[in-house]
């Protein structure tokens, strides 16, 4: 009778995982990627309800010419132009709904230029300098 007795070592296998620490990947280098342009939808372009008029107006011997300015754009602006071909001073002041607004003084020579917000209506102006000598006119928006 025999007793085997069978030793089973049981080597216990200590696998370290052996995390690899030390890798040298290179970082992802962010690729450009030129963002997809859709196409642009409709523009939102602010149309002008047309280019502004422009008035031409003289000064001269205390006397706007013409006297009388005809605009047919109102309710938006217009551009008045204002030469002052004297040798005086003057002045360029509109009446509108009671209320004076000076828009300044134009130099002998000078020419000045106003863009005046207008809407439909007659409206006064003159020469504060010069309004006693009848340096006046009419402004008549249509
Ligand atoms: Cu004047």
């Amino acid at each position: 009778m025999k007793l085997h007795h069978s030793v089973v070592a049981m080597g216990a296998a200590l696998l370290l995982a052996a995390g690899c620490g030390g890798g040298g990947s290179p970082g992802s280098s962010p690729s450009p990627s030129a963002p997809a342009t859709t196409a642009a939808s409709a523009s939102p372009t602010a149309t002008a309800t047309g280019s502004p008029n422009f008035v031409n107006v003289v000064q001269v011997d205390y006397k706007f010419v013409p006297s009388t300015i005809k605009v047919t754009s109102g309710g938006s602006v217009f551009v008045l132009v204002i030469n002052n071909q004297s040798k005086t001073l003057h002045n360029f002041s509109l009446v509108m709904k009671g209320s004076t607004t000076n828009y300044g003084n134009i130099k002998p020579g000078e020419q000045k230029v106003f863009p005046i917000k207008v809407s439909a209506g007659s409206y006064s102006f003159y020469c504060v300098f010069h309004k006693s000598l009848g340096m006046t006119g009419t402004l008549v928006v249509s």
